[in-house]
This record gives structure tokens, C-alpha cells and sequence, in this order.
């Protein structure tokens, strides 16, 4: 296999000018015909052979300035072609011929329900035409399609149609310009039958862009949520950065097999139905969230990715980082600022700093890879985007915009690296980043340790941070990172204090505001005017991507829990106090005897309970008790069998002792009136899913009442599937039948299938390993859809521990299977799966042996792909 490192980057010694492209559609023989108008650039050799990526091309011709080549005259390699002896300057014909209907893996171009659709990011254009297929290279495209008229009546390309019409045979073509430059991961194709939602927006300078949704038949009533969060997100982009839309026409697409999300092709979004199809009977509150944020992600790309683009795929985290950045503060102000922190902090805990400890480890800016699509990570995502957040904790909202003001002025149509970013931000605001370019190269979750220590004669509390980073692979040691965490001081009545900082010497944390400044591997602070017993409030909003140990008493904590004004550290006091019950709880077990712990954490629980100062949603975020996965973070080893029985006597013990409380809760707040979808009712019905949840684990009939009674009446889909989840994840005895009636209900409702098939396999009982084995031959499942396959097998692997990690090693027989049967078909779908191994090192000595087993047996499997390989391989490095 061959590893690619990002020290090894070079330019690519042609421009190219121009790209045209004559697509012919066949279902197994589309041919495409391709002009490359070339030139060597100046400073290239003179000898440099054209090298092109081609990958599953039957090349059928190949032509210099209108002359046939002879096969001495270039070389067919393994994934691509090389001419020797170019001219300067000359034009490259090619014409190949490929099967799109036999293209399981979703990249290149691909036929779907009988309509064609490409993937080219991030190296998906190499299975379309022979092409210089990295991102550095930027060109302009015409494109011509031709297809059967009755049956593809949509022929779309990015940019505008110049020319259209009608010929011999019932075909019929369209011609399509591109006029900016832009690399072939942005290109897209898209040729079907579909309904159109259009509507226009009106950009800051007054044009008009034309908006087009295209969706499969009958689904346009679906589409009106996707058309409203578009005109948000164009109209945000203008308001907060000044940025407008630059062509006359903004298309998205919605395909139901999709590897990912949605792809942000120039002009013609590509999405996965899931995020774009809504309405309140077939999507949840979640679902129209995600909606929002994802048609905003791919809207914000437009400048951040395609206008300013990388320069090659190890600066992924340039476009995506800063992107999803983008996304959360918009949802964040078309919602609510302190919920949807957490909910994004909630994926960094639980799987960034997974990754972050596990074989994949990786810095946001990799340095190598062996395949590209296994780097779509949640560290070059997620984390990426808490370092642009820390941007702009350090440099403030307006030096961050100041630092993007000027990295569109430098970068405008461009391809280019972090290092550039970095540099923007730091001549825009004169400010030094030197150290925390660390960010960028060092793998890993550091780790700030925090003590405080009162003076009561001088009124004076010092806190001291050390900070540390864990060896990770390819990296032993690291340097300190520049972390900024942000800090509040409590006093006894629960306000926040004015922070006095003093400096007694050079070695101390810089203060600014109220963000400490940690440099060094060891550092404190110390603030004046300090009254007795006030509560340090640590790492407020999660400023920094590091885990924070600070050894708070369960009284502390309890104090926090009801009287943080960080709404951040409220919720983190919360989760902590749940973690050290289970933990605890953990450690009973070890030892035998009867679980207990403190009742004033049931009081605690009341009390946030019965705040009524609280919205709903934090409330129901607060009370929920840390997943399985977040908490095996937080431990170097445990038992997973006693990790998983403490949170569920943690959660009965909660229900049992305060019934009365949710029952209340969820009365009162359950709404029988129309469905609304204001912030209110959102929130109300977080919290009785919450309240229900709690009840549901009594196993009570009174609560299986309370849920079928939901799940018979509800008006909208977010109840309707937190009760058949909590209904079919209980022992109540005609679970079976609810589930079946749920699913007659809904079968011709895909997405609302994908739930039915999520539930079902999430489902914590012995028995569901035979139902989701049986559930493979459902009508219901498609192995080729990573949407059914994410829905059944990845809830299966990553959201049912009791049952992934039986004892008995099923679980992970299981997965091998799947992914025995998948690799072939879709390799980029079968690696994410087999991510599912990866913290084997975290288990007892049994299951990490039968892990590496199927470890093992996935790795001898025949003709592996490059995709699966890289990460079973790295899992047992
Ligand atoms: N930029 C895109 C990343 C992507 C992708 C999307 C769909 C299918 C396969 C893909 N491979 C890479 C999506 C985004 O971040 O917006
Ligand atoms: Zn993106």
C-alpha cells in the first residue's frame, strides 16, 4: 500500500486553462469526452511528463492537438495515465468509457434509483476522466450532457445553462459553464426525473439568484424547511461576514444513496435526502436542526472551500474546520447559544477524544494517509472547528473577522494551506500565534490539571494549571500547547465575582479578561480580593478542546450544578456528578456489596428539575445522564459490564426516587394542541422525552401507558419516536407488535424507516443480535445504501454497548460479517464500520481478544480495500 505524506507536496507542473466535458449517459456505457486546453507553467522542467489519475476508465482515445496518439507515445499505470514529451502549450482529447450503474462505491459518477449522480470530493473525479485530480489544480468547465429525454428531463452542471435542446432519438442535451475556477473535486453531474421547489433570494447588492431544490417525486411537500434554512443561511453569511452568493443560480439536489451529509459542488449542492426532506409528521426537532445546519455547512462552503480552496487534502481542516465553525454559530443564533454548545461539545467528548486516544490519532492537519476518505474525521471536523472557535476566543469577534477579511483578500480563488490562515490571522490583528500553530501538528487531547489554593490573610486565591498531552501514534513527546480557558470566580451566594488578577512573576499565566493564557507545561494565577469559599468555574464554554480535571467535592459540584451562570459549566457540573456516581458505583461493584450513593444527588436532580428559570431543552440536556461512550473516555480501563450497570442503576435510582417529579414534568409540559415548532415546544418536548425516559425505566405498566398513549396520539415524529424507542427498548411484553405497527405505518416513509431500523438496533436486549441479524433480509434494507447500513449496522456498533459488546464476542462477529459483505460495494461506508474496533484496548483481556480476532479475519479478507485495510491495520499497530 502506498502511504502519501503531506512533506512531499508538489506543485503540479501544468496549468490547466480550461476543461471541457461531453458526457454521453448510458446506464454501463457513458462516455466522456474531454478537452484539456494545457500549458507547462514557467518554472516547471521542461521534461516533466503529463501525469493524469484515472481510476475503473476504459480509455477509448487519446489525441495531442487533434493527433491519435500511438501507445508509445503515453502509458496506461495503475490509477492513472502518463504522456511523455508534451509540448508548452497544447490541447489533451481524451474519451473514455465508464459504468455508472455498476459504481456501488457512491464516488465518480453513479446511478441512483435510476438517476445519475457524482461524488468527486475527495478523489472521485479520477473515476469519471483522466484528470490531474488534486485540489491545487483550478480550471474552468463547460459541460455538455446528453441523455434520454423522458427519462433524465433534469440535466444539471454546475454554474449556468448557456444552451439546451432536443435531438434524433428522443435524447435531448444541455450545456453548462462554470465561470469559476475551480478544482475537479467541485465538479458535479446530476441527471434525473425530479419534483423542483424554486424560490429567489436577493443578495446585499441587490441581484437576484434564482433558488432550485430538485427531490425525488412526491416530495416536495418535504422541501420547504431546506428552501427557508437556505435563504437564512445566504442572508447570516451576509450579515455576520459580509459574505454574498456569486452566480445567478443556487441548485441542490437530494439523492437517497449517499456516502456522507451533503457535498458543497460549485453552484449544485448534492445532498443526502436525510438533509433536506422534512416535515413535522416524517422529522423530529433534531431532524429540522440538522436540516438547517447542514444546508447552512454546505452554503458557507461557498466561500470557505470553493472560493478559497486547499491546496491538497492534508489541508482539509482549512475548509472543513473553519466551515463547521460557521455552521454551529449559525444554528447557535437561530436557536439557542448555550444548548447548542454542549450538544457540539457532547461529540467532541464522545468521539473526537476517542479518536483522539485511539490508532487513529491524527492532528487536525494530518501528515500521511494511505486513503483520504478515511480522514473525514471528527479531529479535522469538530476539533478543527474548536481551533477556529479559539480564534476568536483570543483575538475576539472582531480581530476574527479582521483575520478572515484578510485571508479572503490575500486567497480569493486560491488553493491554500493552514499555514496561510494562520498567517492571516496573525498580520490582521499584529498578533503572535506561533505556539498555538502546535494546534495544527500535534495529535492528541491535552490534559489541564487544576488546583486552587485560598490565602485568607491576603484574600487571595491561586489556581494552579500543569498541562500535558498523551503520546499518540508517531508522536512521543509533545510541546505545550497554547490553551486559552476561561474562568469565573462563584462566591457563596452563587455570583459571579470581579476577577482581580496579580502578577507575581514572569512564570505566571498571562490574564486577559477572563481567559487564562496557558503556555507552559506548569503555570498559575493568582486573583485579589477573594472572599472565603468561592467556587472556581473552570474552562467556561469549553474554550479549549482539553479535558479539565479539577478535584471538586460532590458539594462543589452540587453547588455548581444549580448556580453556574456559564451555562456550559452548569451542564458540566451535572455530567460530572453523574460520571463520579457511576464510577463509583464501578468501584462497588469490584468490591461487592449493595450499590449506594449520596442523596443529595437526587436532590440535585429535583432541584434543576423544578427550575423554572430553565428552558427545556437545557433542563433535558442537564438531566440526561453521560452516554456509554463519553464515559469510557473518561477512564484508562473498565469493566463495560459494570460501567453499563452502574448508569442504569444510577438512571432507576433517579426515576424510583423522584416518579412523582417527572410524572409532574411530563404532564405539564406535554402539549395535545396543534404541533407547533417554536422554540417552546421544541423545548417541551425534549423534556417530557427526557421525564419519559426516566419513567419508562421502572417498568411500569402506568408508564408504558404513558408512552403507547404518545406514540398513538403524537402529531409530530419527535414524539412519536422517543416513545417506540423507549417502548421498544423496554420489557414490554407486545414490544414486537409495536414496533411491526409502527413499521406498516410508515414503510413508504424511508427516513422514517431508517429510525424504525436505528431503534430496533439499539434495542439493549439479548435479543436483538437475531433481530438486526434478520433484519439484513428486511424489505426494509438495502446493503447499498449507506443510509440503511449506518442506520441498522453503525446504531448497532455505536450506540447499543451492552449488546456490541456481549461477552460471548457476537457482537463483534457480527460487524466482521457486515463488513465481509460490504467492502467490495461500498469501501468508504465498510472502513467507518470498522472504526467500530478501534478502543479495543480499552476492554478486559477477553474482549480485546476476540476484537483483534475479527480484527484478524478482516484483514485477511480478499482483494481488502485500501480503505478497510488502513484502519483495521492501524487498530492493531
Ligand atoms: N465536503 C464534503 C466532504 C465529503 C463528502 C461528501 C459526500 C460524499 C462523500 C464525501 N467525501 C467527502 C462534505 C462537507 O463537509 O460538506
Ligand atoms: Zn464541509
Amino acid at each position: 500500500v502506498q502511504v502519501h505524506y503531506r512533506s512531499d507536496y508538489k506543485p503540479y507542473p501544468y496549468d490547466i486553462k480550461d476543461v471541457y466535458l461531453a458526457f454521453d449517459l448510458a446506464p454501463n456505457a457513458t462516455i466522456v469526452d474531454t478537452t484539456l486546453t494545457i500549458q507547462r507553467k514557467a518554472d516547471a522542467d521542461n521534461q516533466a511528463p503529463l501525469c493524469l489519475d484515472g481510476v475503473d476508465l476504459e480509455l477509448l482515445s487519446i489525441a495531442i492537438d487533434d493527433k491519435e496518439l500511438d501507445q508509445s507515445e503515453y502509458r496506461l499505470i495503475e490509477d492513472g495515465l502518463e504522456v511523455l514529451n508534451v509540448p508548452e502549450r497544447f490541447t489533451l482529447t481524451t474519451k473514455v468509457k465508464i459504468s455508472p450503474d455498476t459504481n456501488t462505491s457512491l464516488e465518480g459518477l453513479y446511478l441512483s434509483s435510476g438517476k445519475y449522480c457524482t461524488q468527486c470530493e475527495a478523489q472521485g473525479f479520477r473515476k469519471i476522466t483522466f484528470y490531474p485530480d488534486r485540489p491545487d489544480v483550478m480550471s474552468t468547465f463547460k459541460v455538455r450532457i446528453e441523455a434520454v429525454a423522458d427519462k433524465f428531463p433534469h440535466l444539471l452542471s454546475n454554474g449556468n445553462r448557456i444552451e439546451h435542446g432536443e435531438i434524433e432519438g428522443g435524447k435531448h442535451y444541455a450545456v453548462w459553464e462554470d465561470p469559476f475556477k475551480k478544482p475537479s473535486y467541485l465538479f458535479a453531474l446530476c441527471a434525473g426525473d425530479y419534483d423542483l421547489l424554486t424560490s429567489s433570494f436577493t443578495t446585499m447588492t441587490g441581484r437576484e439568484v434564482r433558488l432550485e431544490i430538485y427531490v425525488d417525486k412526491g416530495k416536495l411537500d418535504q422541501c420547504h424547511h431546506a428552501m427557508e434554512s437556505l435563504k437564512k443561511a445566504m442572508k447570516w453569511d451576509e450579515e455576520v461576514f459580509g459574505l454574498e452568493y456569486d452566480l445567478d443560480t443556487y441548485m441542490i439536489v437530494a439523492v437517497g444513496d449517499f456516502n456522507m451529509g451533503a457535498m458543497e459542488n460549485k453552484g449544485l449542492n448534492i445532498f443526502n435526502t436525510k438533509y433536506v426532506l422534512a416535515s413535522p409528521d416524517t422529522a423530529t426537532d433534531t431532524d429540522f436542526i440538522d436540516v438547517e445546519a447542514v444546508i447552512g455547512h454546505e452554503y458557507f462552503h461557498n466561500w470557505t472551500g470553493n472560493r478559497v480552496t486547499c491546496r491538497d487534502w492534508f489541508q482539509l481542516s482549512l475548509k472543513e474546520g473553519l466551515t463547521v465553525f460557521r455552521d454551529q454559530e449559525f444554528t447557535a443564533d437561530q436557536t439557542d447559544h448555550g444548548v447548542k454548545r454542549i450538544e457540539d461539545v457532547k461529540v467532541i467528548r464522545s468521539h473526537q477524544f476517542a479518536e483522539d486516544a485511539g490508532p487513529m490519532a491524527h492532528p487536525i492537519r494530518p501528515d500521511s494517509y494511505i486513503e483520504m476518505n478515511n480522514f473525514y474525521t471528527v479531529t479535522v471536523y469538530n476539533k478543527g472547528a474548536e481551533v477556529i472557535r479559539m480564534y476568536q476566543t483570543l483575538l475576539g469577534r472582531d480581530g476574527f473577522k479582521r483575520g478572515l477579511d484578510v485571508y479572503f483578500e490575500r486567497h480569493d480563488g486560491q488553493a491554500v494551506t493552514c499555514e496561510d490562515f494562520v498567517r492571516a490571522m496573525e498580520d490582521a490583528n499584529g498578533y503572535d500565534l506561533q505556539q498555538f500553530r502546535r494546534w495544527y501538528s500535534q495529535a492528541g487531547t491535552p490534559e489541564v490539571t487544576v488546583s486552587s489554593n485560598y490565602d485568607a490573610d491576603k484574600r487571595q486565591l491561586t489556581l494552579s494549571f500543569t498541562q500535558s498531552c498523551r503520546p499518540t501514534p508517531g508522536q512521543e513527546d509533545k510541546e505545550p500547547f497554547h490553551i486559552p480557558v476561561k474562568v469565573g470566580l462563584i462566591d457563596t451566594l452563587g455570583k459571579d465575582i470581579e476577577l482581580k488578577p496579580v502578577s507575581l512573576t514572569d512564570s505566571d499565566a498571562r490574564v486577559e479578561g477572563d481567559i487564562v493564557h496557558l503556555k507552559s507545561a506548569q503555570q498559575s494565577v493568582t486573583f485579589d480580593d477573594v472572599p472565603r469559599n468561592v467556587i472556581p468555574s473552570i474552562l467556561r464554554g469549553f474554550s479549549a478542546p482539553v479535558k479539565l480535571h479539577y478535584d471538586y467535592s460532590l458539594k462543589e459540584l452540587i453547588f455548581l450544578f444549580a448556580n453556574d451562570s456559564d451555562s456550559f459549566n452548569r451542564w458540566q457540573a451535572g455530567q460530572e456528578l453523574f460520571s463520579r456516581v457511576i464510577f463509583d458505583l464501578c468501584e462497588q461493584q469490584e468490591k461487592g456489596g449493595t450499590l449506594r450513593f449520596d442523596d443529595s444527588v437526587v436532590s440535585a436532580t429535583k432541584n434543576l428539575l423544578d427550575d423554572n428559570s430553565l428552558d427545556g431543552q437545557f433542563k433535558s440536556l442537564a438531566l440526561t445522564i453521560p452516554g456509554v461512550s463519553t464515559l469510557l473516555e473518561q477512564t484508562n480501563s473498565i469493566n463495560i459490564d459494570h460501567l453499563i450497570t452502574a448508569r442504569d442503576f444510577l438512571k432507576k435510582q433517579l426515576a424510583e426516587k423522584l416518579e412523582l417529579d417527572w410524572l409532574l414534568h411530563y404532564q405539564t409540559n406535554r402539549h395535545l394542541g396543534d404541533y407547533e415548532q417554536d422554540k417552546e415546544s421544541v423545548s417541551k418536548r425534549a423534556l417530557c422525552g427526557t421525564c419519559l425516559g426516566y419513567l419508562m425505566t421502572l417498568e411500569k405498566d402506568s408508564a408504558y401507558q404513558l408512552a403507547l398513549k404518545q406514540l398513538e396520539t403524537a402529531n409530530n415524529m419527535t414524539d412519536a419516536s422517543i416513545a417506540l424507542q423507549l417502548i421498544v427498548h423496554s420489557n414490554y411484553e407486545q414490544k414486537l407488535k409495536v414496533a411491526e405497527d409502527f413499521y406498516q405505518k410508515w414503510q413508504s416513509e424511508e427516513l422514517v424507516i431508517n429510525k424504525w431500523l436505528s431503534i430496533m438496533a439499539t434495542d439493549p436486549s439479548d435479543e436483538t443480535i437475531d433481530r438486526i441479524e434478520s433484519l439484513l433480509d428486511h424489505p426494509s434494507f438495502e446493503l447499498k445504501n449507506p443510509n440503511k447500513v449506518r442506520s441498522l449496522i453503525g446504531a448497532f456498533t455505536s450506540a447499543n454497548p451492552r449488546q456490541f459488546h456481549r461477552a460471548d464476542g457476537r457482537g463483534y462477529e457480527y460487524l466482521a460479517r457486515q463488513i465481509k459483505s460490504l467492502y467490495a460495494i461500498n469501501p468508504q461506508v465498510s472502513a467507518r464500520l470498522t472504526g467500530a474496533f478501534n478502543r479495543w484496548r480499552k476492554f478486559d483481556s477477553e474482549r480485546q481478544q476476540k476484537m483483534r480476532q475479527q480484527l484478524e479475519v478482516i484483514l485477511s479478507m480478499p482483494e481488502l480495500s485500501k480503505d478497510v485495510f488502513e484502519i483495521a491495520s492501524k487498530a492493531l499497530k
